[in-house]
């Protein structure tokens, strides 16, 4: 077909083999009698690289010449795990590549899993990213990623007696997939000083002046489309000092020391991704960081777009930009400067432009993770910027006043400037106003904001500027990649793989529900996926785990609203439960494994202490030789991208159990249910989208609506607040030392019975318990279980980010697909 590769493929296994000798002996200079498994790491990398160039040259050429609009995604955060196995999918001949290693020596998952994931993420948002650009290349569209190269991704976490230990994770040393390039560069200004000029037609123009100059290197990585050619660019920037910057006066003054520190604090910026999810710190590397990224991206897209020499009035239909939440919102005001400060635009044409080109993403409600930036932090770093941002508020305001002629309340409330002490930017406000959509990434998250945090906005603008996308995965990694039986199993039935490119096709292996063989293949397929997890786990922690028990899974960013307290205090009630059984009672018994996983940011003392009771709870329940296999507790450690890639497949149950109405979305949710496991869930996020695909016989929910969180907050407030019973049970034997010293745990125990039990868990535990239950008999059903979890995989289709990405391109950027042309 046209569509297929247009590079030769590598002829055959001879072909690819010679391909990893050559970089063996060449580009790595090593010969093959000491080649390693990670020297064969690196030849395969280079050897399939090779072609992805290629592929990625023609497609940037191919876009150029074409002239369409792209759109650029503004996202601080790429979590892109690994990058070899998903170029060998979406190239092909990853079966070339498989018996060429295994001729040279080596088993494929071990090259593979050389590779260190690129971790530049937190959850959530940074995976959703990475997602993204893989369905924006499978689906033709021209578009890239910016965002920043950090030296540094997220902390990688070891357990040490229980306790999280943050461990740094340099990533750097060898990574073939990334391109210096020492010829794209930025220079960005900080600090300084803003003076006014007349220009000659007498109008007035400002200058930002002085200050501190650093310098933007571009490091670019191909993002290869599921057969396509269409291969996109991820541009990464990185930190240096300016040019002039590295001072030879100094240097050679003999003030050796203090040169080579001013060129260490450039390169600061780029160094570290905070570690930070859901939480706003306000600290003024991160505000950098912002800007640097943001200027640099904004001023490479202004460069590209003026070679096309057309007028800037056509600026929004060659660019879309697309706000990752409100990290990039200086993007907004960045533009605003370019077009009025330089490029010489009136404000209200260039103000047209911006809001034309910005669309704006949000990911979360929870008050604590609205960034606000302080006035004074702004006017010392960027102060042209706290100009254009005061500017841009004026008129906003100005415009809200002619409409609500004398509400001085609203003006207040919808200001972008807080008159807090001291005042503060609300950078969601100012997103809002500088873009033309808004949207939501679940339709109840989208009816919260619209409801709650941006009410006002609704009435100023109407309903039409907010809009919801739910999200999505893409099928490619967390289907075919993460469970290459199960996609086997799945393209016998459809007849083909198309279904990861159009993964409504997944309906027809409704069709098999009752087909024996099917149905006894795809059960031996979840065991095997169990078998290796448990390999993992009695690597990484020791403990024996029985793959044939039900596994119950829950790995996420630790949160308090993300509730594995909920899950903890759950098991410790099932422990409890079992050591009061008589040894006939236990007879009857479903075996469980609760496997926790996931990180706490480095000064969430709250998030620290889930973890530590989970391994506390561990280290008692596993040895207790009275349960034996009934239950086991593991806290696997350094849960990442490619950990979730074994995870994933591997469980029966997976817990998306946030309290109602904070969970924005989800979206292992989505990849638990694709690989046939069920969800043990709240009414929250996109679980109710996913029970309305799947059907509520196939999801189990539990707990209050997001409609009646208010309401009881206000009554452990203010009403009286009675802890559960069975939750008051489980707290005494913490408190009796149970677990190891009570002390620690104590604070986990008294958010909830003391201080108001913001996150619900008294209120949820009964009926958690209760679902839990069910659960159990449930899967003792083993066929019907199978049943639920065949028709669960086959209702998915939905939940692809192909189906989100076209969602996007036509309601928020309005882009087409650009395909190659048929070869001659
Ligand atoms: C400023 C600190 C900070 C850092 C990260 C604030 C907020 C964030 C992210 C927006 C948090 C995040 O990852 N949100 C998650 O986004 C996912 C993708 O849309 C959703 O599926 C999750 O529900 C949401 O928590």
């Amino acid at each position: 077909a046209w569509t297929k590769h247009q590079i030769k493929p590598f002829t055959g296994q001879d072909g690819f083999e010679n391909e990893v000798v050559r970089h063996v002996e060449t580009t790595l200079a090593r010969s093959m009698f000491n080649c390693d498994e990670s020297a064969a790491y690196a030849a395969t990398s280079l050897a399939f690289r090779d072609r992805l160039i290629l592929e990625w040259n023609k497609t940037q050429q191919r876009q150029t010449f074409a002239d369409s609009k792209r759109v650029y995604y503004l996202s601080l955060e790429f979590l892109m795990g690994r990058a070899l196995d998903n170029a060998m999918l979406n190239i092909g001949q990853k079966d070339v590549a498989k018996s060429g290693l295994s001729e040279l020596g080596f088993r494929i998952e071990d090259i593979i899993d050389q590779e260190h994931d690129a971790a530049l993420g937190n959850g959530g948002l940074g995976r959703l990213a990475a997602c993204f650009l893989d369905s924006l290349a499978s689906l033709n569209y021209p578009a890239w990623g910016y965002g920043l190269r950090y030296r540094y991704g997220i902390f990688k976490q070891e357990i040490i007696d229980g306790y999280q230990v943050e461990v740094p994770d340099y990533w750097l040393d060898f990574n073939p997939w990334e391109f210096p390039r020492h010829d794209v560069t930025v220079d960005i200004q900080f600090y300084g000083n803003v003076t006014k000029s007349q220009d000659d037609s007498g109008k007035t123009r400002a200058h930002w002046e002085g200050g501190d100059h650093v310098t933007a290197i571009a490091y670019d990585v191909p993002i290869p489309g599921y057969d396509t050619p269409s291969t996109n660019n991820l541009r990464l920037w990185s930190s240096k000092a300016a040019s002039g910057e590295f001072d030879f006066q100094k240097f050679n003054s003999g003030e050796y020391e203090s040169s080579v520190a001013d060129q260490q604090r450039a390169e600061t910026i780029s160094a570290v991704l905070y570690p930070n999810d859901n939480l706003e710190r306000g600290k003024e590397l991160r505000l950098k960081q912002q800007y640097f990224w943001v200027a640099a991206s904004l001023h490479d897209i202004v460069r590209r777009f003026k070679k096309s020499k057309r007028p800037w009035s056509e600026f929004p239909d060659q660019v879309a930009i697309q706000l990752n939440d409100t990290h990039p919102t200086l993007a907004i005001v960045e533009l605003q400067r370019i077009f009025i400060d330089i490029e010489g635009l009136a404000w209200d044409e260039a103000w047209n432009i911006v809001t034309q080109t910005f669309g704006y993403t949000n990911h979360t409600v929870l008050p604590e993770a609205l960034e606000k930036w302080s006035v004074p932090l702004i006017q010392n770093l960027l102060p042209r910027h706290l100009q254009i941002i005061y500017d841009i508020n004026l008129f906003f305001l100005q415009s809200v006043e002619k409409e609500h002629p004398g509400d001085r309340e609203l003006l207040g409330r919808v200001s972008i400037i807080e008159e807090s002490q001291p005042k503060m930017v609300r950078m969601a406000y100012l997103a809002i106003v500088g873009s033309h959509k808004v949207n939501g990434v679940a339709e109840l998250h989208s009816d919260l904001i619209k409801t709650t945090i941006f009410k006002d906005f609704v009435e100023i603008y109407g309903p039409d500027k907010f809009t919801n996308v739910t999200n999505g995965i893409t099928p490619r990694r967390w289907l075919h990649q993460a469970n290459p039986r199960l996609s086997e199993l799945i393209a016998s039935k459809t007849g083909s793989y198309n279904f990861l490119k159009d993964l409504t096709e997944l309906n027809k292996i409704e069709l098999y529900v009752n087909d024996a063989d099917f149905r006894k293949e795809w059960q031996e397929i979840k065991y095997a996926n169990k078998v290796r997890l448990a390999k993992h786990i009695k690597n990484s922690t020791g403990v024996t785990v029985n793959p044939a028990a039900l596994f119950d899974v829950q790995v996420k960013r630790i949160h308090e609203y993300k509730r594995q307290q909920l899950n903890i205090f759950g098991t410790i009630h099932r422990y409890l439960t079992l050591k009061a059984m008589s040894p006939e009672e236990r007879k009857k018994a479903q075996p469980r494994v609760t496997i926790f996983g996931g990180k706490a940011a480095p000064g969430y003392w709250m998030a620290k202490q889930i973890i530590h009771l989970v391994n506390n709870v561990g280290a008692v329940v596993n040895k207790d030789e009275e349960i034996g296999d009934l239950l086991k507790v593991v806290f696997l450690e350094d849960y990442n991208v490619s950990k979730a890639e074994i995870i994933t497949p591997a469980s029966d149950i997976s817990e998306h159990i946030s309290t109602a109405g904070t969970e924005a979305s989800g979206t292992s949710n989505m990849k638990f249910v694709l690989n046939g496991g069920l969800i043990v869930g709240t009414c929250d996020g996109a679980n109710i989208e996913i029970t309305r695909e799947i059907g509520e016989d196939n999801i189990f929910l539990f707990g209050n609506l997001a409609e009646d969180v208010e309401d009881l907050r206000h009554a452990h407030t203010y009403g009286s607040h009675s802890i559960d019973p069975d939750l008051n049970k489980v707290f005494k034997a913490i408190e009796d030392g149970v677990f190891g010293q009570p002390h620690d745990f104590l604070a986990l125990i008294s958010a909830v019975r003391d201080h108001g039990d913001y996150y619900l868990v008294s209120d949820d535990f009964h009926s958690y318990i209760e679902t839990h239950t069910v659960i159990d008999e449930a899967y003792k059903n083993q066929e019907q279980w199978l049943t639920k979890a065949i028709t669960a995989v086959s209702r998915m289709g939905f939940f692809s980010s192909d189906r989100c990405i076209n969602e996007y391109a036509e309601e928020i950027w309005n882009i087409e697909p650009l395909k190659a042309d048929k070869p001659e």
